[in-house]
């Protein structure tokens, strides 16, 4: 759409700082999309990033150097200028960021935001900004001995997740940093401020540095979640002196202030411009799908990921609480599951004959629902639920482990197996079925035939939508939200379905799946169990 078509109203911006590119979207007060733009990292000179970061020669450090997330800004903004966009008609700007990334300000940093000059580029005045000049981010695993003193000094995984959300993950902020004051202290004492990824992109925007989103710290393993402030035990593991470093964390909805006039001078933003906390990419993308009270949103990409609107969450050490973006009292949960579309394509190419999603589906609708009691389990890539299980496993109708399937018994098993493992770990952290509605997203929610069984398994309807960048709009509607909530409009943004994005309706429950799929629950979540148990017995019997 081109740029300068924008209608007279207030208008709201959302970025997103993600793992490969910076995305922007503009919408109006009817969230509509007017606009969008984006630059690819790779594309930026100099960096050599490849899909946006750097991987050390072992695969564990992963980084991106920060200042190439500075001159995307840049860049981005400058490809609005050429259309000729009008930036006084935004109102608001919010945004979201890659979770879990840290950046470093060196000493010095804060002064150095509030003189930034409109006549140069950000790139060129803070080129050396920053203490840590490559920040780690989510796909790093190099700090397990970080996750292990965290835990310690939580007293256990199971503790640090009661406290935090999570139980110690090696990508998770908290480890990351300790990483850096254990190995690089003299970086660590040149540091005046850290940052998460979305915490940056709204200092850049208000010229000063902005708090980190309750929500987005939820993604440390340093906030406790219910009391929504530092854990004083996990900050002393850390250092002291940490918590004056990380500033004080707001909810997701907060004015951080207005626009700094660097960029009111450089691009004609008005001064009102409010800045509206940064958060992470999947809270983000939880306020664009609009995901409510009683939702499930399943994403089914190469990875499937459920994102679970939560009042009351129970904390596992499997999967992730996080403080919800859109409403202060409640949480979001996030669990993770490697064996998504790429484990269906396998399952697919080995059993139909020219590897169609068509013949794919022809051989789901074959097989009865319940798939007569048959139970598999298909992990060709080590899972994250259950953690690190491996392998393949068949059970018949008596939980009998047998040997193999018939074709058509192994495409059903695949999706039921899928969606059971989805619901029973959904029922784990404290998700209600009753009444809830399933939005699906990803690559495989074009196929009827496998979201007919998510919708039978779950008992629940299933909805898709439009919703292509889902974390630059849904920080673009956390703008708009947040601006509204100072003048009691609440409702504006978040209640009213009826405006922007249409949900569809695409599958409804089956009669009689609910009666087959409750028993079959029930025998998965044991099944689960000795799957568990043997796979770490073959694993043994390696050693
Ligand atoms: P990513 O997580 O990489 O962004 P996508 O959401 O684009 O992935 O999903 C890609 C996956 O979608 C592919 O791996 C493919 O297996 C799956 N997919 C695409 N079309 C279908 C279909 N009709 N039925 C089932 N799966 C599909
Ligand atoms: C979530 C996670 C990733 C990143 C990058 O815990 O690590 O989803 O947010 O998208």
């Amino acid at each position: 759409m081109a740029a300068g078509s924008t209608s007279s109203k207030d208008l709201y911006m959302g970025l997103d700082f993600s793992t490969q590119q910076l995305k922007l979207v503009v919408i109006d007060e009817n969230l509509k999309i007017l606009l969008e733009e984006s630059v690819k990292f790779d594309d930026l000179e100099k960096y050599n990033t490849s899909s946006g970061c750097h991987i050390s020669p072992d695969g564990l450090t992963v980084t991106s150097p920060t200042i190439m997330w500075v001159e995307a800004v840049d860049v981005i903004l400058g490809k609005l200028v050429n259309s000729n966009f009008d930036f006084s008609k935004i109102k608001a700007i919010s945004g979201s960021g890659q979770q879990h990334g840290s950046v470093f300000w060196k000493n010095g940093s804060g002064e150095m935001l509030k003189n930034l000059n409109p006549k140069h580029s950000l790139k060129s005045q803070l080129v050396d900004s920053f203490s840590v000049p490559d920040s780690p981010i989510w796909m790093d695993s190099s700090t397990s001995e970080q996750c292990i003193k965290l835990e310690l000094a939580a007293g256990g995984a199971q503790a640090l997740a009661d406290i935090t959300g999570s139980k110690a993950y090696e990508r998770f902020t908290g480890n990351q940093i300790l990483k850096v004051i254990e190995n690089a202290p003299n970086a660590y004492k040149d540091t005046e401020r850290i940052s998460l990824v979305s915490s940056f992109g709204a200092t850049l925007f208000c010229g000063a540095y902005c708090e980190i989103d309750e929500s987005d710290g939820s993604g440390m393993n340093l906030f406790n979640i219910k009391t929504r402030a530092w854990e004083p035990k996990l900050i002393d593991a850390c250092s002291k002196d940490l918590a004056d470093k990380l500033g004080n964390p707001v909810p997701s909805v907060t004015i951080q202030g207005s626009i700094s006039l660097y960029f009111v001078n450089k691009y004609g933003f008005v001064p009102s411009c409010q800045i509206v906390s940064f958060t992470g990419d999947n809270p983000a993308s939880l306020a664009g799908m609009r995901l409510m009270e009683s939702d499930i949103a399943v994403s089914l990409g190469s990875s499937d990921v459920v994102f679970l609107w939560l009042e009351d969450p129970i904390m596992k050490t499997e999967g992730h609480v996080f403080v919800n973006p859109v409403d202060t009292s409640a949480y979001m949960a996030l669990l993770c599951f490697k064996n998504g579309s790429l484990t269906r394509e396998f399952v697919r190419d080995h059993h139909t004959d020219n590897k169609s999603w068509t013949e794919f589906e022809q051989l789901l609708n074959l097989q009865p629902i319940g798939n007569n009691g048959n139970i598999g389990f298909y992990f060709p890539i080590a899972e994250i639920i259950p953690g690190n299980v491996e392998g393949f496993y068949y059970f018949d109708s008596s939980d009998m482990p047998v040997q193999d399937f018939s074709p058509a018994e192994h495409v059903r098993a695949i999706i039921e197996s899928q969606f059971l493992s989805r619901r029973i770990h959904a029922e784990n952290m404290g998700f209600n079925l009753d009444g809830c509605r399933i939005l699906a997203t990803g690559g495989a929610s074009n196929n009827s035939a496998i979201l007919q069984v998510m919708s039978d398994i779950f008992n629940a309807p299933v909805y898709t939508q439009e919703v292509a960048n889902s974390a630059s709009l849904g920080a673009a509607m956390i703008a708009m939200h947040a601006v509204k909530v100072t003048t009691d409009e609440i409702p504006y943004t978040y209640r009213l379905k009826k405006k922007g994005l249409q949900f569809q309706r695409v599958a409804s429950p089956t009669p009689g799946s609910k009666e087959i799929y409750d028993i079959m629950a029930k025998r998965y979540r044991n099944l689960e169990k000795q799957v568990i148990q043997m796979h770490s017995s073959k694993a043994k019997g390696k050693v």
